[in-house]
């Protein structure tokens, strides 16, 4: 009994562990290209404050696959797109850049029938369904992927539209362009994240409906852990900090035929269809740090946190950048250390001035907080 026990608990195991599911294509890492805080770009439509993002960061055409299978791969004469992602440390949102040149633009009608740029993001990578036909199928392991399943009809559509369409992981269907429409379609229950201070987007081109010719779109959303039907006071922000890995993917969705009733083209990063639904199938990509040309070489920074007001326990913490060989706290009540992270018991209470000064082989650098440090 007990061996048999042994042998079935890995496989079930196996069948439900998210971890097996993870994120797509674990091969490969793509990287979003950290902005530096004086050059975060300005969406107008304009791609030169891209011009700064090494060829590395650009995903291109030759990583999308034809998932309608009518191509082996896709054709730059039919369509040829480069994506830039972006990112700006201290802040929740993805900046894309998303040039593109097809034979025929497609964006005369108010529907679905437009070519589109589909994103799907992910921002904690949690992975799972996140549209309402995944959240009423009856998942099993062989299901997750391009099998159907059984619908679980205990839970309407729109209920479970309102428990997790977009609510985990959310998806933009973005016009390319887009006339006398909204840009995107936040496909979920919450469409205001496609609003200011959500998202902003702004495109140029100088192609008719039916022409050919090349497109730029410029963009930021702001991915969420939780962005529910109700407003947005209880939405929570995906934090965006260094090295984090999002799960992110697109399929560019080409309709070279206005008349048509389906589109022409499918092209998809995630070798999965159904990426478009579940976050599971999304890829991997890293949030990196700032290239070197664009560090500076010393520089002191720092944070703190009260351990307990009542003893005026404080404890610093170095947040510094390069190399360092000492450190100098003034801690602003006559009391210093030479400690990398020190904790300090004040005195007395009031407002403080606490200085940090670092010292290395590029140099010094100072990094000053006026009235920060507040004590009881
Ligand atoms: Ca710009
Ligand atoms: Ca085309
Ligand atoms: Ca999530
Ligand atoms: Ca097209």
């Amino acid at each position: 009994m007990v061996r048999i026990r042994l042998a079935v608990f890995p496989a079930v195991l196996l069948a439900i562990c998210p971890a097996v599911l993870a994120l797509n294509r674990p091969e490969v890492t793509f990287q979003v290209f950290q902005f530096p805080a004086n050059m975060i770009p300005r969406v107008d439509g304009d791609p030169a404050d891209w011009a700064m993002v090494p060829d590395a960061y650009v995903i291109g055409t030759d990583q999308l696959v034809d998932d309608n299978g009518r191509h082996a791969k896709p054709d730059p004469n039919n369509l040829d797109v480069r994506v830039r992602v972006g990112w700006v440390k201290g802040m929740n949102r993805l900046y894309f850049l998303y040039e593109a040149f097809d034979d025929y633009w497609d964006f005369a009608r108010p529907d679905l029938h437009n070519d589109t740029f589909e994103v799907v993001v992910d921002g904690d990578a949690s992975g799972g369904p996140l549209i309402d036909k995944g959240h009423r199928e009856l998942w099993t392991a062989e299901h997750v992927g391009e099998a159907r399943a059984q619908a679980d009809d205990r839970i309407s559509v729109w209920e479970a539209n309102r428990a997790i369409h977009g609510v985990h992981a959310q998806n933009y269907h973005i016009f390319t362009p887009a006339e006398g429409k909204d840009w995107t379609l936040a496909w979920g229950a919450q469409p205001w994240i496609k609003e200011l201070p959500y998202a902003n987007a702004a495109c140029s081109y100088d192609f008719k409906p039916g022409e050919a010719g090349k497109l730029v779109l410029e963009f930021w959303i702001t991915p969420f852990d939780h962005a529910g039907a109700e407003e947005p006071a209880r939405a929570v922000e995906s934090v965006l900090s260094e090295n984090k890995i999002i799960g992110l993917s697109w399929a560019v969705i080409d309709y070279d035929d206005v008349e048509s009733r389906g589109n022409n083209g499918f092209w998809n990063l995630s070798r999965h269809h159904r990426m478009y639904g579940n976050a599971s199938l999304l890829c991997g990509f890293r949030l990196m740090p700032l290239e070197p040309q664009f560090r500076k070489p010393i520089e002191a920074q720092w944070s703190f946190r009260v351990l307990d007001m009542d003893r005026r326990l404080v404890a610093f913490q170095d947040l510094s950048m390069g190399e360092i060989t000492a450190w100098r706290w003034d801690f602003g009540d006559g009391a210093t250390s030479t400690e990398q992270h020190p904790i300090h018991a004040y005195q007395r209470g009031g407002d403080f001035v606490v200085v940090l000064d670092i010292e290395g082989p590029e140099g010094k650098s100072r990094r000053a907080k006026v009235w920060d440090v507040s004590i009881k």
